[in-house]
């Protein structure tokens, strides 16, 4: 067991995305709750609900509350944040864990792509960050962090990932400009890259497995990363001994980006 050292304390952070044990986003809110942190969680299903429940139960955690999001719905995400300005008056952090494509574009040809599945890829998967950034700035007025979840794809060409790919390109940029906007109110925006991570989403992605087998012999680390090691940095990233990092994208992945061929 590895005790925190209370880095989050008196920190309230809006977890965005855990569908199951499996989810970046449930390494994210283990490591915050270690250091302290008070956690609201959003879902966009009852059964993430009734998912996120029981996770707390068995790792005997407790959370300060639940907010129904659909990051789909500018009506959702004004409804929620009110909600959260109301019920906990300031919070300090959010986690943004959230991305979706149709699967139909995650194999063969990126070129393929259709107007509506590039579009539907784009919404979910960043313009969610740019409306959430802008409803919460208001609750976060002592200022905090805002952390996404990007991958490898954005930067260089990952078979199959593609309009993903493009989509997360699109979302470290849009990291820069909001850190940008936001730093001036003290808030902070970045990113973890994180290496790939078998997940509901990653089940998407057609071929995905070979990945890791890959990354095993080529990585530095020769391994894998697993969502606990994004939970850890995610975390850094949203406390205060990040203070002074904003507009940045930080690599979890064992080294695989840094190696050529
Ligand atoms: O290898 C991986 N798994 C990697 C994932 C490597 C690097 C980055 N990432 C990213 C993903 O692209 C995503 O941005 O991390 C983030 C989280 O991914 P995950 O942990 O792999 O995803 P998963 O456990 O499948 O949860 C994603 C959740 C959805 O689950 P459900 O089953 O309820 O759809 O994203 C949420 C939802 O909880 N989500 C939404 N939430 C609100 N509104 C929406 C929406 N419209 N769409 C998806």
């Amino acid at each position: 067991m590895v005790f925190g050292m209370g880095h989050m304390e008196g920190k309230v952070v809006v977890i965005m995305g855990v569908a199951n044990e499996r989810s970046i986003a449930w390494g994210v809110a283990k490591s915050l709750y270690r250091e302290g942190a008070r956690e609201v969680f959003t879902y966009r299903k009852e059964r993430s609900l009734v998912a996120i429940k029981k996770l707390l139960e068995e790792n005997d955690m407790q959370s300060f509350g639940f907010v129904q999001c659909d990051v789909a719905d500018d009506a959702s995400i004004t409804a929620a944040f009110d909600h959260i300005k109301q019920a906990y008056g300031v919070i300090h952090g959010i986690v943004h864990s959230i991305a979706s494509a149709d699967p139909t574009d995650l194999k063969d040809d990126f070129l393929n792509v259709e107007r509506d599945n590039f579009l539907y890829a784009q919404n979910i998967s960043v313009y969610s960050l740019i409306a959430v950034a802008k409803a919460a700035q208001e609750v976060m007025a002592e200022g905090g962090a805002i952390v996404t979840q990007s991958y490898l794809g954005a930067e260089r060409v990952v078979k199959n990932y593609n309009v993903m790919g493009v989509a997360k390109a699109a979302l470290e940029s849009s990291v820069k400009y909001l850190a940008e906007d936001l730093g001036k109110h003290g808030i902070r925006v970045n990113a973890v890259s994180a290496g790939p991570i078998r997940t509901i989403s990653a089940k998407g992605v057609s071929g995905f497995n070979d990945l890791f087998r890959v990354i095993e012999q080529k990585a530095p680390l020769r391994r894998n990363v697993d969502q606990d090691e994004v939970g850890d940095a995610t975390f850094f990233l949203l406390s205060n001994l990040a203070r002074g990092i904003t507009g940045e994208v930080l690599h979890v992945d064992a080294g695989y980006h840094i190696i050529g061929v």
